[in-house]
């Protein structure tokens, strides 16, 4: 090859290198959620949020996992124990001037741990470290991606050489939008039953930190025909921490009771001839 022509090719993928990895793996830049104690009322809202097509969860249910992709990756940081609310909402909204339409069918899953940040490299399902692990795990080429919406999961980065360098995800809870008529027939899902555009659940959790994995639960087949991958879909989401009543909200409450019943009592003694 010649050395203006081996340059010029070399310049080529050099690009490519440089503009591919933004758009394909896993990141939190702007979905981080923060830190939320439970203990306290907290509400923390993402809004306008897109994920580019809408069966990417769904297709994280059956056994050819699901292209991490066709998700999007926020974060989040227990401070203490307790319930966190999470609720997710098909939107439309307009992103410069392109209209977004919503996600119609929106599922998530949680998982405690993190990807890997900058200033690591980032996690994706074709690092030579997933793709040994994934056909380890499942089989020579029998998966779509690293995603599982219902279980564990793990997934590298181009930096990994072994199955300890990949990031785990270790599942604790999810919910999807609907019913089997949407996202499919695989045993265990929770489902809200109501194909409304928006799920929502509560779950106990330990602190921590936790990745939310947010996609579309619109099931396809195995190999997802007939599901648009490069549509762009809009949602919010919001976190709601969910407090128990405190010891100082039940003392006045059982202050207030005992007070109503002493009144109640010398009413009744002062009536008695
Ligand atoms: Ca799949
Ligand atoms: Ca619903």
């Amino acid at each position: 090859m010649k050395p203006r022509i081996k340059n010029s090719l070399g310049l080529l993928l050099g690009w490519l290198g440089m503009i591919s990895p933004c758009q394909s793996h896993i990141s939190y830049v702007s979905r981080d959620l923060g830190s939320l104690d439970p203990l306290h009322p907290q509400v923390v809202v993402l809004s306008s949020q897109t994920v580019t097509s809408d069966f990417g969860w769904a297709s994280g249910t059956d056994p050819n996992l699901g292209d991490s992709h066709k998700l999007r990756a926020f974060k989040f940081f227990l401070s203490n124990p307790g319930d966190l609310q999470i609720r997710v909402e098909g939107l439309s909204f307009i992103k410069g001037s392109l209209p977004i339409s919503p996600l119609l069918r929106p599922a998530f899953s949680v998982y405690q741990g993190l990807a890997h940040e900058a200033p690591a490299a980032l996690d994706h399902d074709s690092s030579v470290i997933s793709a040994l692990y994934n056909d380890t795990a499942y089989g020579v080429g029998n998966w779509q991606g690293s995603f599982r919406s219902l279980g564990d999961w793990k997934i590298g980065n181009d930096d990994g050489s072994s199955f300890s360098d990949l990031s785990s995800f270790t599942h604790v809870g999810h919910a999807a939008d609907g019913s089997a008529a949407n996202y499919g027939a695989a045993a265990g899902i929770f489902g809200d039953g109501n194909a409304d555009g928006m799920v929502v659940r509560t779950l106990s959790l330990n602190s921590g930190f936790y990745s939310l994995f947010i996609g579309g639960a619109q099931y396809y087949d195995l190999l997802n025909t007939g599901g648009d991958a490069t549509g762009s879909y809009g949602f919010s989401v919001t976190l709601t921490t969910i407090p128990e009543p405190s010891s100082s909200g039940l003392f006045v409450a059982s202050a207030a009771l005992a007070l109503v019943l002493r009144r109640r009592f010398s009413s009744g003694r002062s009536s008695t001839p």
